[in-house]
């Protein structure tokens, strides 16, 4: 229960010219920031009334001529009582004195950022007029000012049901230069006060555009960062947010935040329903807190990815976070006076979040996977991209070089419009293209054993694979969230296997890796699969290379003379193809022919991809890729 307010309780100090001649030490400035400042001034009387118990309703109305302003509330209306000592009204004192502050007890906070209670004084000190209008104990009252001088006595106006406040005011335009009000940015601040004093009714009429807003979010911060989310487009990454409400050494602290897959991190904070643009020792702590359980988390449950150290950024890479504070005293820091420097703050934050976060995460398992795959993606994704803008500069600096696959052997040009990179499968038929390619412009990197089949994986997943990431990493354009085509080391990117349906699989399992988690690179035609001859026909001097047995077949029609010695050579593998023959019927841009991965049909292709997963590779290899008989030889 709030103690009752009488006009006892009102500290006199000064009267108001001190603001009208520094209003900048009161409001910050006479721009648009401080004519505004003036809204929320009075909007946070109302919103306090509110906050302890007394009103329901806060309501704004922005004036026709876009220079004047109402705010009202129906909580008990300011005290109109005489002072026994001043021999002035309540509601006199508190416009026409600065410092003059009703008596709080400790069970209420003050939502003044800053001014402590003086916001009407100073308000009323820089309008040319304000008009305050109260209802309390079964009467109107209405109170006028110029320039925060009293003009004339407190009237009573007349018998009047309920109770409340109401104040009109219009700015002094011999104070600020430009007098308009921004309808925009009243409904925004009013909006987003409705979600941070949960169950607040707020009312706004903008008179000048001819809108009304009722603004009143049972969720609270939840439904904040619900928006905050859909506004931001952002893809969550868990079902339920993360909240908390806590009272911690007489300071109020609330928070809701949930991860998302952005690669960013955004976080709003507010004191006393005042934004903290510049954040301050409660966002900190809120960071330090939420990084320090989700650790804990990962370590207990003994999920420390391997091969990468997750760092502070990691954690809190796609966050979207709320932190609203309610303290007694705030005390603000930095130029424009929205940074909070409690230092107390940082603690109490921290260690409301941290233990709640811990258990909120072993109580909803399913939602701690999700965040805890998010961050070793991160993780994964940072170091990928840090070993690619290395390697970027690959002819000039040693060091870059070190960072590349050891099994890759990378071309000498470092012209990227010529270069071309082999991804051949196996040693052995690396070997050969590594010996038979020209080092200048084709640089190849073999692969061991099968490829990991990274349908339905995530990318921490398919990361975790060593080739996949030696690839990646090889490729030099990261992947998922980093991947950046501008950091693509080759103008082509050439899939090699055998011409059995083996080699087909294979191809096929990194195609669907490519098109789950490096679609740009077909989306943007850098995606090639080498064909390779199947046979070698030998007939009379000439040698001719088909690639499967229709071109065979062709090639034997076409070019045997009857009588003419034909020799049909099948090749097991691209490894025991002589480097000198690999060359010119595989590598070699003049003579060779290479398909182009496209997609025609993005859908269509997403659902083969998806089922024929596991099934017959070959089927699905013909599915995805033109088929080599059909396609065109590609001038590449
Ligand atoms: C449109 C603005 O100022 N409402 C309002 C203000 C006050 C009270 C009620 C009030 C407070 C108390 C007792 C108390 C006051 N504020 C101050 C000061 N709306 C608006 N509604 N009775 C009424 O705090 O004990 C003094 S009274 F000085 F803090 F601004």
């Amino acid at each position: 229960m709030a103690t009752k307010y009488t006009a006892e309780d009102i500290t006199v100090l000064e009267g108001l010219e001190p603001v009208r001649k520094r209003p900048g030490m009161y409001i910050g400035g006479v721009g648009s920031a401080g004519l505004h400042h003036l809204v929320w001034e009075i909007v946070d009387n109302s919103i306090d009334e509110a906050m302890n118990g007394h009103a329901s309703d806060v309501s704004v109305i922005l004036h026709k001529d876009g220079q004047s302003v109402t705010v009202g509330d129906n909580g008990r209306g300011i005290p109109v009582d005489m002072h026994p000592k001043h021999k002035k009204t309540a509601i006199e004192l508190i416009f026409s004195t600065l410092h003059a502050g009703g008596k709080f007890d400790g069970e209420n906070y003050k939502t003044a950022g800053g001014l402590h209670g003086v916001g009407a004084s100073v308000v009323n000190a820089l309008s040319s007029k304000l008009v305050v209008r109260v209802k309390r104990d079964g009467f109107e009252w209405k109170m006028e000012f110029r320039g925060g001088k009293t003009q004339g006595k407190l009237e009573k106006v007349g018998p009047a049901r309920g109770t409340g406040t109401h104040i009109w005011f219009r700015p002094d335009p011999t104070i600020f230069p430009k007098i308009e009000f921004s309808g925009d940015q009243i409904r925004e601040r009013l909006e987003i006060a409705s979600y941070l004093h949960r169950g607040l009714k707020v009312h706004f009429h903008d008179e000048v555009h001819n809108t009304k807003h009722d603004f009143f979010q049972e969720g609270g911060l939840n439904d904040y960062l619900s928006r905050l989310i859909k506004d931001g487009n952002k893809t969550t990454i868990h079902e339920q947010p993360f909240s908390l409400s806590k009272e911690v050494d007489g300071s109020r602290i609330e928070v809701a935040f949930r991860w998302t897959e952005a690669t960013d991190e955004l976080v709003k904070s507010y004191v006393n329903g005042i934004p903290t643009g510049s954040g301050g020792t409660h966002e900190n702590g809120l960071r330090a807190g939420a990084v320090k359980a989700v650790r804990n988390y990962i370590e207990t449950h003994e999920l420390t990815p391997r091969g990468v150290t997750l760092t502070a950024e990691d954690v809190r890479e796609g966050l979207v976070a709320i932190i609203s504070v309610f303290v007694a005293e705030p005390q603000f820091q930095g130029q424009t006076k929205d940074r909070l420097n409690n230092p107390e703050l940082q603690g109490s934050v921290d260690s409301a979040v941290r233990p709640a976060l811990e258990q909120w995460l072993n109580s909803n398992r399913t939602a701690a996977e999700q965040i805890v795959a998010r961050i070793v993606l991160a993780a994964r994704a940072r170091e990928a991209s840090r070993a690619a803008s290395a390697q970027i500069s690959r002819k000039t600096a040693t060091s870059g070089r070190l960072t590349l696959p050891g099994k890759l052997s990378d071309c000498l040009s470092s012209d990227r419009s010529r270069s071309e990179l082999f991804i051949v499968e196996g040693d052995s038929a690396g070997g050969s293209a590594k010996q038979g390619r020209d080092r200048n412009t084709q640089a190849v990197l073999p692969l061991r054993g099968k490829v990991l089949n990274t349908e339905g994986l995530g990318l921490s997943k398919v990361l975790e694979n060593k080739e996949i990431a030696d690839l990646v990493t090889a490729l030099g354009c990261g992947v998922g969230q980093g991947f950046d085509l501008s950091r693509l080391r080759y103008e082509r990117v050439i899939l090699l296997a055998d011409a059995d349906s083996d080699g087909h699989h294979i191809t096929t399992l990194l195609i669907t890796l490519v098109y789950r988690h490096l679609p740009e690179l077909i989306k943007n035609r850098r995606l090639f699969v080498a064909v390779p001859p199947l046979y070698r026909i030998d007939i009379g001097k000439e040698t001719y290379w088909a690639g499967d047995d229709a071109a065979r077949d062709k090639i034997l029609k076409e070019k045997a003379r009857p009588g003419s010695k034909v020799d049909i050579t099948r090749f097991k593998g691209l490894g025991e193809m002589m480097p000198k023959v690999l060359w010119e019927t595989t590598l070699n841009p003049k003579t060779r022919r290479l398909l182009r991965v496209e997609i025609q049909d993005a859908l269509e292709t997403d659902r083969v991809v998806n089922e024929l997963m596991g099934k017959d590779a070959s089927a699905r290899f013909r599915f995805i890729m033109e088929r080599a008989d059909q396609a065109e030889p590609l001038d590449v």
